[in-house]
C-alpha cells in the first residue's frame, strides 16, 4: 500500500435530516434514551475502528462529525467545509436508518463539490438498502456487513489503483462501463474481533494531526462529558422482536451466524488506556455474560486487576445470578447497570422476546445494589406488541413500585419505539403476526417521513392496539407521569421535574398548534403561523437537552488527564 501525507478517506457522519437548522421540526422524544439529540449526532463507534485499521495498513483516514458541528455552530457551512476537503474517497455513514435523509443529502454535496471523488456508504442500514442506495447517482459504492475494516481497506486499494472492484468482498458497486449494479458476495464475516482495537488512540492522534478537535467528538457536548464505550462483540444471541441487531436479523441481513467476540485481554487493554486519559464513565457495549460465565468472570477479574476509577456501565440482556453482582462489586470500584424489561407485563415482555419475570428483575436490582452498584437504569418501551395505553400507564405504576422498593438508585426510563421499525427486525419482517402495520417501506419513504415536523408522522408503524397519534399521546402521558413519580420519590429534584413538566407541556401545545395551523386555509396566514411555530420549536429545542441529565453517571477525578494523553501519544509515535 502506498504511503501518503494526503488524507485518503474522509468518513463523514451526517445529521439525520439535512439541513435540520432550516426546517420546522418540533422536538420529539425519539432520542431521549441515548446520549445524542433528535438529529442523532453520535457517529457509530465503528468509525474509530475503521480509521485505526485502515491507518495501520497505510491508508490515511479522517473522521468528521458533521452533525455535531452543525449543532454546535449554527453558522457552520457544510458545503464549504466539504468543498475544502480533498480525499481519494468520501465514506458516509448510513448505519442507523434515521440518518437516511442526511446521508444521501451529504452524498449529494460531496458529488456537487467533487464530482470525481467516489462516495462510499456503509453501516447496517446501508447493507439492507444497498441496492436502493445505488439508485442514487451520488452513491458509487456500498460496503455491506457488520465488519467492514478489511473490505473497506480492499476497496480503498482498488480506488487508489483504479480498478479490481469485482474481488472486494461485501461490495455493491456500479460498473461504469455497463451502468449495471454488481453485488459481490457478502462473505467477509469474521468470527472473532482480534483484528480490531486501539481505536481511541487513533482518534486522538487523528484529531491532533488534522488540528480538528471539534470534528471528531462523538456527540454534542462530548468535550464536557467525555463518556466512552468499549466494544465486546458483534452480533447477539437474543431475538428481541423489535431489534435490527437480533440473532435472526444478523443472520438474515448480515450473514452473521453467531457472535464474534473481543478477547477479555483486549477489553481490559481498552479500559486501561481509556482510564489513563479520562475519569468519565465507560459503557461496556453488550452483555459480557452472553458468551458464558467464564468469559464474564475473566473480564471482571481482569478489570479488577486494573481497578479503574471510572464508572463502568454494564448491560444485562437477561437477569444474572447473584454471584455475578458479587464479582462485579469485588472487582469494580464503581459499577452501574442497564437492563431493559420494556414493560411491567410479563406476557408482553415474553412476546417481545424477553422471557423473564418481574421477580427475577427485582432480585437482580436488589443484588446489584447490595454489591455497591451506583445506579440501575431500567428501560421501558412504548409501541411493543400487544401494548395499549392502559398497559403503558400500568408500566409507570410499576416504575413507582420499583422506586418505593429500591430507592433512588433505581432509575426507570421510558421512551417510544421510534422513529422506525428496525429494518431486519422480526416485527418488521413478520409484521402481521406481531400486530404491526408497516407504514414506511422504501428508503425514499423513510427519507420523506423524516421531513415531517410532527414526530407522529414519521413513525414507521402503527400497532393493533395503538395508531400513531395514540402512541404519541401515550408517550406524553407516560413521560409526564413518570416525571411526577420520580420527583415524588426524590429521584429527581423538584426544580428539574418542574422544568421537565413545562418542557413536555409546551411541546404538546406546540404540536397541537401545528395541527391547527395546517388547517388554516389562507396561505399567507398559514405560512406566518408556521414561521412562528418554527421560532418556538427552535427555542424549545434548546431545553430538550435537559432529559440527558437523567442518563448521566458521575465523572470520577479529572475529566481529561493531559499528561497521560501526551505520554500515550508520544509512546505510540516512538513505537511506530
Ligand atoms: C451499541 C449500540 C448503540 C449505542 C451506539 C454506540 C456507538 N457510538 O456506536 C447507542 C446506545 C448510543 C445506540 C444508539 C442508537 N441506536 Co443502537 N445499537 C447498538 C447495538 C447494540 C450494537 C452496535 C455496535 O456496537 N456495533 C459494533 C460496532 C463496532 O460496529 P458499527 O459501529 O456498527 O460499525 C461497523 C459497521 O456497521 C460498518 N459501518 C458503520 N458505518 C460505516 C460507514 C462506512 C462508510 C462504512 C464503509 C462502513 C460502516 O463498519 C463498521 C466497522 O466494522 C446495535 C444492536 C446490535 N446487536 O448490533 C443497536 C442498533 C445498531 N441501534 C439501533 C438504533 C435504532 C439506535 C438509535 C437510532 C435508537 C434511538 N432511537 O435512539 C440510536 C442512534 C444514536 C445516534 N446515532 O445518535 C438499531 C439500528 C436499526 C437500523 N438499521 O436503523 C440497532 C440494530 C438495534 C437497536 N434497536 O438498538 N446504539
Ligand atoms: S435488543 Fe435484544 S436482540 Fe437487540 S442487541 Fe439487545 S439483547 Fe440483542
Amino acid at each position: 500500500m502506498r504511503l501518503t501525507k494526503q488524507t485518503d478517506l474522509v468518513l463523514l457522519h451526517p445529521p439525520s435530516v439535512y439541513d435540520f437548522r432550516e426546517k420546522l421540526i418540533i422536538p420529539s422524544p425519539i432520542a431521549d434514551l441515548v446520549p445524542s439529540g433528535p438529529f442523532f449526532e453520535m457517529y457509530p463507534i465503528g468509525f474509530s475502528f475503521l480509521g485505526e485499521y485502515l491507518e495501520r495498513h497505510g491508508v490515511k483516514v479522517r473522521v468528521i462529525n458533521l452533525a455535531a458541528r452543525m449543532l454546535e455552530q449554527p453558522s457552520f457551512d457544510v458545503e464549504r467545509h466539504i468543498s475544502r476537503l480533498d480525499p481519494r474517497a468520501f465514506g458516509i455513514g448510513l448505519h442507523w436508518l434515521p440518518h437516511c435523509h442526511g446521508a444521501v443529502e451529504i452524498a449529494r454535496l460531496c458529488k456537487k463539490t467533487h464530482p470525481d471523488i467516489p462516495v462510499v456508504m456503509g453501516g447496517y442500514s446501508s447493507t439492507i438498502y444497498h441496492r436502493e442506495l445505488l439508485g442514487y447517482p451520488e452513491v458509487d459504492f456500498v460496503v455491506r456487513g457488520d465488519s467492514t475494516e478489511e473490505p473497506l481497506l480492499q476497496l480503498m486499494t482498488a480506488i487508489l489503483e483504479g480498478g479490481g472492484y469485482e474481488s472486494v468482498p461485501n461490495l455493491t458497486w456500479r460498473d461504469k462501463a455497463s451502468g449495471r449494479v454488481v453485488e459481490n458476495p457478502l462473505d467477509y464475516v469474521p468470527r472473532d474481533l482480534n483484528h480490531i482495537g486501539g481505536n481511541y488512540l487513533y482518534m486522538m492522534r487523528a484529531a491532533l494531526r488534522h488540528g480538528d478537535l471539534r470534528g471528531v467528538r462523538a456527540f454534542k457536548g462530548w468535550w464536557s462529558y467525555p463518556m466512552t464505550a468499549v466494544l465486546t462483540c458483534k452480533g447477539c444471541l437474543k431475538n428481541c422482536t423489535f431489534c435490527g441487531g437480533s440473532a435472526r436479523a444478523m443472520s438474515k441481513c448480515f450473514s452473521r451466524r453467531g457472535i464474534a467476540l473481543r478477547s477479555p485481554e483486549d477489553l481490559a487493554k481498552d479500559v486501561e488506556s481509556i482510564s489513563a486519559i479520562t475519569g468519565a464513565p465507560i459503557f461496556v457495549i453488550g452483555d459480557i455474560r452472553q458468551p458464558g460465565d467464564d468469559y464474564a468472570n475473566e473480564v471482571l477479574d481482569r478489570l479488577g486487576r486494573l481497578a479503574p476509577g471510572n464508572h463502568m456501565v454494564l448491560e444485562l440482556f437477561e437477569p444474572a445470578p447473584r454471584e455475578y453482582f458479587e464479582r462485579a462489586g469485588r472487582n469494580l470500584p464503581h459499577f452501574d447497570l442497564e437492563i431493559s424489561p420494556e414493560t411491567h407485563d410479563e406476557g408482553l415482555r415474553r412476546a417481545a422476546g424477553k422471557p423473564y419475570t418481574n421477580e427475577q428483575l427485582e432480585s437482580n436490582i436488589a443484588w446489584a445494589l447490595e454489591n455497591g452498584c451506583g445506579k440501575v437504569d431500567v428501560f421501558f418501551m412504548i409501541g411493543i406488541e400487544g401494548q395499549d395505553r392502559e398497559s403503558v400507564m400500568e408500566t409507570i405504576e410499576y416504575c413507582s413500585h420499583l422506586l418505593k422498593e429500591f430507592g433512588t438508585k433505581v432509575n426507570p426510563l421510558v421512551g417510544p419505539l421510534a422513529p422506525f421499525l428496525d429494518p431486519g427486525s422480526i416485527n418488521r419482517t413478520d409484521a402481521d403476526r406481531h400486530g404491526y402495520t408497516v407504514l414506511l417501506h422504501s428508503l425514499e419513504d423513510h427519507r420523506q417521513a423524516l421531513l415531517e415536523p410532527h414526530w407522529r408522522d414519521l413513525l414507521g408503524y402503527s400497532t393493533e392496539c395503538m395508531d400513531r397519534q395514540e402512541i404519541v399521546d401515550a408517550t406524553y402521558q407516560a413521560l409526564l407521569e413518570l416525571n411526577r413519580v420520580k420527583a415524588s420519590h426524590g429521584q429527581i429534584s423538584t426544580s428539574y421535574a418542574e422544568s421537565m413538566e413545562k418542557f413536555l407541556l409546551d411541546t404538546m401545545a406546540l404540536l397541537d398548534r401545528l395541527d391547527a395551523a395546517r388547517d388554516i386555509v389562507d396561505d399567507t396566514r398559514r405560512e406566518a403561523e408556521l414561521a412562528m411555530i418554527k421560532l418556538e420549536a427552535d427555542r424549545l429545542r434548546v431545553t430538550s437537552d435537559l432529559v440527558k441529565e437523567e442518563l448521566e453517571w458521575p465523572i470520577e477525578g479529572a475529566k481529561f488527564r493531559y499528561l497521560s494523553i501526551a505520554r500515550l501519544l508520544l509512546g505510540r509515535r516512538r513505537a511506530a
